[in-house]
C-alpha cells in the first residue's frame, strides 16, 4: 500500500507537467520544451533555424507585456531532420517528435497558402493541436507588410490560440454586414481607425479610391474593405489585426465587442480574449513578474532526428497463454514487424515474466530477410509471473550492440504489453521518466495494470488497449497502429482496412476494399483465423479481374493462423473483392486486415488521426471523439466517419462523427469529424477505433481558420498603399478528385473513472446548440439550427426554450428573464437534423436600427437544460428620410406598422437587392458564406 502512494503521488506529479501531446511546461511565467519541428520534406536551410530564433526572441518581449508581465518564452526545442546535414552542435532528440511538436514548419499543399494558422479542433478555452508556418512565411520578409513582424505579431497571435483556446476577432465572411452598420463596430478595439477602400485592377495596374455607398440603403458598394491607418493608437488588439505596429494588447472586458459576428464571440460565449486567458490554468498558476522585460531570454536547443529504434518489450506471464493471447501476439507483432514498422529502422526483442530476455539485439530492416528473421524470436509460449520494469531494463540494453550514435536512449521507442498487474511497478518511474526514451503502452485484457499508462504519459507515448475479444481486431490494430512519429507521411504504413467476424462451417465472410490512388505501394492483404491451423479458402480479385487465391498467399511454419500477400509493384486502384470460406470444422474469427503505403512521395496519402478530448476522463463529464481526416494538410470533406467505442466490460459502442459544425463539431467543412460519447459501460479502459469510407468523394481546398489576418493594406501619411491581394486559388485547385478510398485508424484508449456501478440516471443534458440563425421572412422571423439530442448530440431532446430581446447580454447574463417566444408548436427533431421554425414577432416594436438578438436552449425529458445557444442577430435599419426615394411612403406609414420589408441580402461581396418599395424597413441577413471562406454563421 506504501509503494502504491509514493506511485500515485508520482504518477501526480508527472501528469501535472503533461499537456496531451505537447510537452509544454510552464514554470515561473517562462513557457519551456516548446518544440517547434521542421517537416522532413524540406530541403536543408539555415535560415529557417535562425528565423525561428529571431521570431520566438522577439515574441518572448511582446507576449510579456501583451499579457502584462506574466508569461514569456524561455526554453524552445527545434527539430532538425534526419537527412540535414549533422553538426556537432545538434543534440539527439528524447521523446520530443514531429507528431507531438507544438509548431511544425512544413509546406503548404498548395502553392497559395502561406498564412499562419493554428488547427484547433476543441471549445473556449481548450487547447489547439499545432501552429503551422510554411517556410516561406519564415524566410519572405516581404511579408511582414500582410501580416506583421513574425515575432512581435504572429507567433504571439497563433500561440494565444494553441495554448488558450482563443479565436480570431474577425470574420470574413460577413464583412459588409459590419460596414454597413455604422454603430456596429465589427473590430477590437473599436478604436482602429482607417477607411473603407475598394480596388479596382486591369492586369497588373490598379487603382483605389473610397468606396461608395448605397443612397438608399447606406450599404457599401461590392469589394469594399477596411484598410486602417498604419500609424495609430489603438493597443487592441491581438486576435483581430495583429500587423498594426500599435497592436499591443489582447481586448479585455472594457474594449471588447460582443456585438461582433466573430468567431471569439460565437465559441466563447461573447467573453474577450483577455477573460478566457485569465480564466486559464496558465493564469491561476503564476503571477505577473516585477520587472520590465522577461527574466530570461529565450534559450534553445537544436535537436536532431535519428534512424528509428524500437524494441519490442513482451509480456510472456502465464496469464498469456489463457484467451489465445501468445498466439494473437504473434499475429499482431508480426504484422508490426513485416507491415508496419518503416525500412531503415532498427529492431529489438524482449520477453519477459518474472525475469526478463534479450530475444535479439536491434536489427536493421534493411530488407524483407531482415523482417522475416526477427518474426522468428517473437514469443510462441508463457509461464511465471509479472516485472514489468524487469523487461524495460532489458529494452533499454538492446540497443548495446549499434555503437557509438546510440550511446543512450534517447529518441528510442519500447513497445510495452503486458496483460498482468505489477506491485513493483513505481520502481523504475523515475528511471523511464530520465530515460530520454518514448514508451509505447498496449494494455491487454481486463487485468492488465492500472498504472501502466503512466509510463506512455511520462514519455509521450501512445497508448492502447486491447480487449480479449477476438472479433474487434484491437490486437493487431494497435501494433499497425505504432508507426513513426517523424512526419515522414510517404514512407508510413497505412492502415485500409481492419475487419473481423466469426464465421461459421462452411460459411463466408465477403467484403470491399478500396485502393484509392494516393497509396497502393507495399500493399498487403493478411488473413488470420483464430482455431484451424490450415488456411480458410480465399479468394481475392483485383479491379482489373486479376484472381489471388489461397495458394498466392504464404502461410508461415511459425504461425499458422495468418495467410500473408504482399502484392507486386503498385496495386490496382479500385475495388477489391474478397470470400473467404470457414472450411474448420466449428465455427471460427475470420479478420482481414490490408495494409499499404503512399504511392508516390510527389503526392501526399489521405490519412486519418483519432483522438480524444482526455486520456483520462470522471464521469459525468462527456468524452469527445475527433478523427481528422486529411490529404496532407487539406480537410477531406464528405467522408463516412464511424467510430467503435469497446469497454472493458459489455458491448462495443459504434457512433457516426460529423463534419457539420453542431453538437462536438465547432467548425462545419474542415476535414475534422466530432461527437460525443456519453454511453458509458463502467469504470476502466476504453478503446477507439475508427473507419473512414469516402465513396467518390471530392477534396476541398479551405483555408483554416484561427489564422493571423491578411491585411489588404495600409493608410500611410494620408496615400493608401494595397498590398498584393490574396492570392486565390482557381477552382480547380480547390476541387480535386480523390475517388473512393477506405482507412482504418486505432485512436488509442482512455480511462473513465467514477461511473456510477448499477443503472445510470440520465445525467447528460442536450448539448449547447452552436449554429442557431435568424432571418426575417416578409413579416416573420425565421430561425433555423441543427437539433442537439437527449444527451449531447445523441437521441432526441424533449422541448426547446427560445427567447429574444435586443440586449445580448441580457440573453447570455440573464436568459431566464428576456422576453419568450412561443414554442408550444415546436416538437425538437432527433440529434443532427436541421430544425426551422417561423413565428412572427408580436412584443417588439421595431424602430429604426432595432437589432433583436435570439438565443435558445433545449431540454430533455430528465428535465435538463442545455447551456444557452450561440446567439442569432437580426438587424433593422430604416434609411434616414434625405435618402429616402419620394415616392415611398414615409414616417406615417411606419408609425401605422404596416410590416412589410425590404430585404437586402448580403452574399458575401454582391448586394442583392430585392426591393419591396412600400416600407422603408431594411433588414440585414447575413447569408451563406462565400465558397473557399471558412462556413461561419453566427
Ligand atoms: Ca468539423
Ligand atoms: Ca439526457
Amino acid at each position: 500500500k506504501g509503494t502504491m502512494r509514493v506511485f500515485k503521488s508520482l504518477v501526480l506529479l508527472f501528469l501535472l507537467l503533461v499537456v496531451r501531446g505537447s510537452m509544454v511546461q510552464l514554470k515561473n511565467g517562462g513557457y519551456e520544451d516548446i518544440v517547434i519541428a521542421i517537416n522532413p520534406e524540406l530541403s536543408e536551410n539555415h535560415n529557417i533555424i535562425r528565423n525561428i530564433q529571431a521570431m520566438v526572441k522577439e515574441a518572448s518581449t511582446y507576449l510579456f507585456n501583451a499579457t502584462k508581465q506574466r508569461f514569456f518564452f524561455k526554453a524552445v526545442k527545434i527539430l532538425i531532420p534526419l537527412h540535414w546535414l549533422p553538426k556537432p552542435e545538434y543534440l539527439s532528440v528524447k521523446t520530443e517528435s514531429y507528431d507531438k511538436a507544438d509548431v511544425i514548419v512544413a509546406n503548404p499543399y498548395l502553392k497559395y497558402g502561406d498564412d499562419p494558422y493554428t488547427l484547433q479542433y476543441g471549445g473556449c478555452g481548450e487547447k489547439g493541436r499545432y501552429i503551422h508556418f510554411t517556410p516561406d512565411f519564415l524566410l519572405n520578409d516581404n511579408l511582414y507588410n500582410i501580416y506583421g513582424s513574425r515575432g512581435t505579431k504572429v507567433f504571439v497571435h497563433e500561440w494565444a490560440h494553441l495554448r488558450w483556446g482563443v479565436f480570431d476577432e474577425y470574420n470574413n465572411d460577413a464583412p459588409f454586414y459590419v460596414l454597413f452598420l455604422s454603430y456596429l463596430p465589427f473590430r477590437c478595439s473599436a478604436s482602429v481607425t482607417g477607411k473603407y477602400i475598394v480596388q479596382s485592377c486591369t492586369g497588373n495596374s490598379c487603382t483605389t479610391r473610397e468606396c461608395k455607398s448605397d443612397e438608399q440603403t447606406k450599404l457599401y458598394e461590392a469589394g469594399c474593405k477596411f484598410v486602417p491607418e498604419k500609424t495609430q493608437n489603438a493597443p487592441a488588439s491581438i486576435m483581430y489585426m495583429q500587423s498594426l505596429p500599435s497592436v499591443v494588447e489582447f481586448c479585455d472586458q472594457s474594449t471588447h465587442n460582443e456585438k461582433a459576428t466573430n468567431l471569439q464571440n460565437k465559441m466563447c460565449n461573447y467573453h474577450s480574449t483577455w477573460e478566457i486567458i485569465m480564466n486559464s490554468t496558465d493564469f491561476s498558476n503564476t503571477s505577473p513578474i516585477n520587472s520590465a522585460s522577461p527574466p530570461f531570454e529565450t534559450a534553445f536547443s537544436l535537436l536532431q532526428t535519428k534512424d528509428r529504434v524500437v524494441c519490442l518489450v513482451l509480456d510472456v506471464s502465464g496469464s498469456m497463454a489463457a484467451n489465445n493471447r501468445i498466439k494473437r501476439l504473434k499475429q499482431a507483432a508480426e504484422i508490426f514487424l513485416l507491415q508496419i514498422i518503416e525500412t531503415g529502422s532498427w529492431v529489438g526483442i524482449v520477453t519477459f515474466q518474472s525475469t526478463a530476455q534479450i530475444e535479439t539485439y536491434l536489427q536493421q530492416i534493411i530488407n524483407e530477410n531482415v523482417r522475416q528473421d526477427l518474426t522468428k524470436y517473437l514469443p510462441i509460449s508463457a509461464g511465471g509471473g509479472t516485472n514489468i520494469c524487469a523487461g524495460v531494463h532489458k529494452g533499454f540494453e538492446v540497443k548495446e550492440n549499434i555503437g557509438e550514435n546510440y550511446s543512450n536512449l534517447y529518441g528510442s521507442e519500447i513497445v510495452l504489453l503486458t496483460d498482468g498487474e505489477d506491485g513493483g511497478m513505481s520502481s523504475c518511474l523515475t528511471e523511464v521518466k530520465n530515460s530520454g526514451s518514448i514508451i509505447h503502452t498496449i494494455a491487454l485484457g481486463p487485468n492488465a495494470a492500472p498504472e501502466l499508462e503512466q509510463f506512455s504519459n511520462m514519455t509521450g507515448g501512445l497508448r492502447f488497449y486491447a480487449t480479449d475479444t477476438v472479433d474487434s481486431n484491437s490486437l493487431i490494430d494497435a501494433f499497425s497502429g505504432i508507426s513513426s512519429g517523424s512526419g515522414n507521411i510517404s514512407e508510413q504504413s497505412i492502415q485500409l482496412e481492419s475487419t473481423a467476424q466469426s464465421v461459421t462451417v462452411k460459411q463466408w465472410m465477403n467484403g470491399t476494399v478500396t485502393v484509392d490512388s494516393t497509396v497502393g505501394n507495399d500493399t498487403f492483404f493478411v488473413v488470420t483465423w483464430d482455431r484451424s491451423t490450415s488456411p480458410p479458402d480465399i479468394l481475392l480479385r483485383d479491379p482489373k479481374g486479376k484472381e489471388y487465391r489461397t495458394s498466392n498467399f504464404t502461410v508461415s511454419d511459425l504461425n499458422l493462423r495468418t495467410a500473408r500477400l504482399n502484392i507486386a509493384g503498385t496495386a490496382e486502384v479500385g475495388d477489391w473483392y474478397y470470400w473467404i470460406q470457414n472450411k474448420h470444422t466449428e465455427s471460427q474469427v475470420i479478420s482481414m486486415i490490408v495494409t499499404s503505403r503512399a504511392a508516390s512521395l510527389a503526392v501526399p496519402p489521405v490519412t486519418v488521426k483519432a483522438l480524444m478530448n482526455k486520456d483520462t476522463n470522471n464521469f459525468p463529464n462527456p468524452m469527445v471523439i475527433y478523427a481528422e481526416v486529411s490529404q496532407g494538410f487539406l480537410p477531406v470533406l464528405d467522408a463516412t466517419v464511424m467510430a467503435t467505442v469497446e469497454p472493458q466490460t459489455g458491448s462495443a459502442v459504434e457512433l457516426q462523427l460529423l463534419d457539420d459544425g453542431s453538437g462536438a463539431d465547432i467548425t462545419k467543412n474542415d476535414g475534422v469529424y466530432s461527437k460525443y460519447f456519453t454511453s458509458f459501460r463502467g469504470n476502466g479502459r476504453y478503446n477507439l477505433k475508427v473507419r473512414v469510407q469516402g465513396k467518390d468523394k471530392t477534396v476541398r481546398l479551405r483555408r483554416r481558420q484561427s489564422r493571423a489576418l491578411y491585411v489588404p493594406g495600409y493608410i500611410e501619411n494620408g496615400e493608401i498603399k494595397m498590398n498584393a491581394p490574396r492570392p486565390e486559388p482557381s477552382d480547380d485547385e480547390i476541387q480535386a478528385k480523390l475517388g473512393s478510398f477506405n482507412r482504418v485508424a486505432s485512436g488509442g484508449s482512455f480511462v473513465m473513472e467514477n461511473v456510477p456501478s448499477g443503472g445510470i440516471t440520465d445525467v447528460f443534458p442536450p448539448c449547447k446548440i452552436i449554429d442557431l440563425e435568424a432571418q426575417y421572412e416578409e413579416d416573420k422571423i425565421h430561425l433555423s439550427w441543427t437539433a442537439p439530442g437527449n444527451d449531447f448530440d445523441v437521441g432526441q431532446a424533449d422541448k426547446y426554450i427560445i427567447k429574444m430581446s435586443e440586449s445580448l447580454l441580457a440573453l447570455r447574463n440573464t436568459f431566464e428573464d428576456t422576453t419568450s417566444v412561443n414554442t408550444s408548436s415546436l416538437v425538437p427533431k432527433p440529434a443532427g437534423t436541421k430544425e426551422s421554425f417561423q413565428f412572427k414577432s408580436e412584443n417588439v416594436t421595431i424602430e429604426n436600427g432595432t437589432i433583436i438578438y435570439f438565443a435558445i436552449r433545449a431540454i430533455d425529458n430528465a428535465s435538463l437544460t442545455s447551456e444557452v445557444s450561440n446567439i442569432a442577430q437580426a438587424a433593422l435599419f430604416i434609411p434616414p428620410k434625405e435618402s429616402s426615394p419620394d415616392s415611398t411612403p414615409n414616417d406615417d406609414v411606419i408609425n401605422e406598422g404596416i410590416n412589410i420589408l425590404t430585404i437586402v441580402l448580403i452574399v458575401a461581396g454582391s448586394i442583392i437587392a430585392v426591393s419591396i418599395a412600400v416600407s422603408m424597413f431594411v433588414c440585414i441577413l447575413h447569408k451563406k458564406n462565400r465558397r473557399g471562406g471558412p462556413e461561419l454563421r453566427m
